[in-house]
């Protein structure tokens, strides 16, 4: 039994069309319905329709990613209770389509972040980089977020600041677009006067707090989910510790612990993203799917490399700091036992070849990604052969 193989798709729009995914190997497609405001019900038309797009295309609809998570549920402000109606009514309406697999994210107001989207490696393809001393340049003197000093230390605040002096005026822009690019699905980058507006509304919302919301929410869900069968995969924060003063708690294998045991029921699991657990040194990813075994319902695979400053790059997938092999062996154990197939799709990838010309969303052009997927496919046949 191997995993069964997906690629994210953006929608209509994608550069990377149904076709290229299928020649890439895949059985399956991951996507979204982007266009339907976050908060609003995503209805049977619509998901049908999608859905039928993919299915003519000879693969089938395997994952959500994202159904996302109003700004309201997160705070418990203003409509929330509307919005989490929606969410359930959005959970049956998917069920009823045949949909089984819905990943979200409990991130505050942005979803992942990097400071360069386009970091040059060595043999001149390109990668998604996260440097820290950019990040802290760009927190202080381009956002200028208040009080953002008390976040870093003496030495950390001397270092960014040198690097802020070196870059030049394209380098500085650079890397304002680079970090502003917030949401998937999207080109549009935030403006800095969003940003600060959106960062004020978490004032006095710590990680117990957004802990105690995102509990609430599940405890809401949880029951719609079961009865629809559907299996929620919470996605965990990227990068993996609270940035720009916000607090992020799906980090750590203690956050996802705790919030798995908070509603215990197989319908409330996790999105398993190798890419950010493993941009912590403390996450033992092999540890962390034997404990969380069933509570697994999707994989990013992908890997990191890091350094002791707090500033990783993305790796070849069989790259980077973590054992792929290690990870691969645990998850063909994992479905042996469940005796089921766990859906996966390979996580970014670099810009290289005949992409290195083209526009495509940061982190996901073709190439790169079938590359990875090759070798991860090509590793888990070996694995399981030899088991
Ligand atoms: C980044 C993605 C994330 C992910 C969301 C899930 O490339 O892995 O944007 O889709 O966090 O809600």
């Amino acid at each position: 039994m191997l995993m069964h193989q997906t690629m994210r798709w953006y929608g209509p729009h994608d550069i990377v069309s149904l076709q290229d995914i299928r020649q890439a190997g895949c059985a399956g497609v991951v996507t979204a319905l982007h266009h339907i405001p976050v908060g609003d019900i995503w209805t049977t038309e619509e998901i049908n329709r999608r859905k039928k797009m993919i299915e003519d295309a000879g693969m089938t609809w395997t994952v959500i990613e994202s159904l996302p998570v109003h700004e309201d549920i997160k705070k418990q402000s203003g409509n929330y209770r509307t919005y989490i109606e929606n969410y359930k009514q959005s959970l049956r309406n998917v069920a009823s389509c045949g949909l089984k697999v819905v990943t979200y994210n409990f991130m505050p107001i942005l979803d992942w972040l990097r400071t360069d989207i386009s970091y040059s490696m060595a043999d001149g393809s390109k990668a998604l980089y996260f440097e820290r001393s950019a990040f802290i340049a760009f927190d202080l003197y381009l956002l200028k977020r208040p009080n953002a000093a008390n976040d870093y230390s003496a030495s950390e605040i001397m270092k960014a600041k040198e690097r802020f002096d070196e870059m030049t005026k394209e380098e500085r822009d650079h890397l304002f677009r680079n970090t502003m690019l917030g949401l998937p699905g999207s080109d549009d980058a935030f403006t800095p006067a969003q940003v600060l507006s959106a960062l004020k509304a978490y004032d006095g919302i710590d990680a117990g707090k957004l802990k105690e919301h995102l509990f609430y929410f599940l405890k809401e869900i949880t029951p719609v989910a079961e009865e629809a069968g559907v299996k929620m995969a919470i996605h965990p924060d990227d990068p993996p510790y609270s940035i720009l003063g916000l607090p992020r708690i799906v980090s750590s294998e203690k956050d996802a612990a705790d919030l798995l045991e908070a509603v215990p029921s197989t319908a409330n699991g996790l999105c398993f993203c190798t890419g950010s657990y493993g941009a912590r040194a403390d996450n033992d990813l092999p540890k962390m799917i034997r404990r969380f075994g069933d509570r697994i319902h999707f994989l990013h695979l992908r890997n990191t490399k890091r350094d002791s400053e707090g500033n990783f790059y993305e790796a070849d997938h069989l790259g980077g700091d973590t054992d792929m092999y290690e990870v691969v062996k645990e998850i063909v154990l994992l479905m042996q036992k469940r005796k089921q197939s766990i859906p996966m799709r390979p996580d970014h990838g670099h810009q290289m070849l005949d992409d290195l010309n083209k526009k495509t969303y940061a982190g996901y052009s073709a190439i790169g990604r079938l590359k990875g997927l090759a070798e991860l496919r090509g590793l888990e046949l070996g694995i399981s052969r030899s088991l």
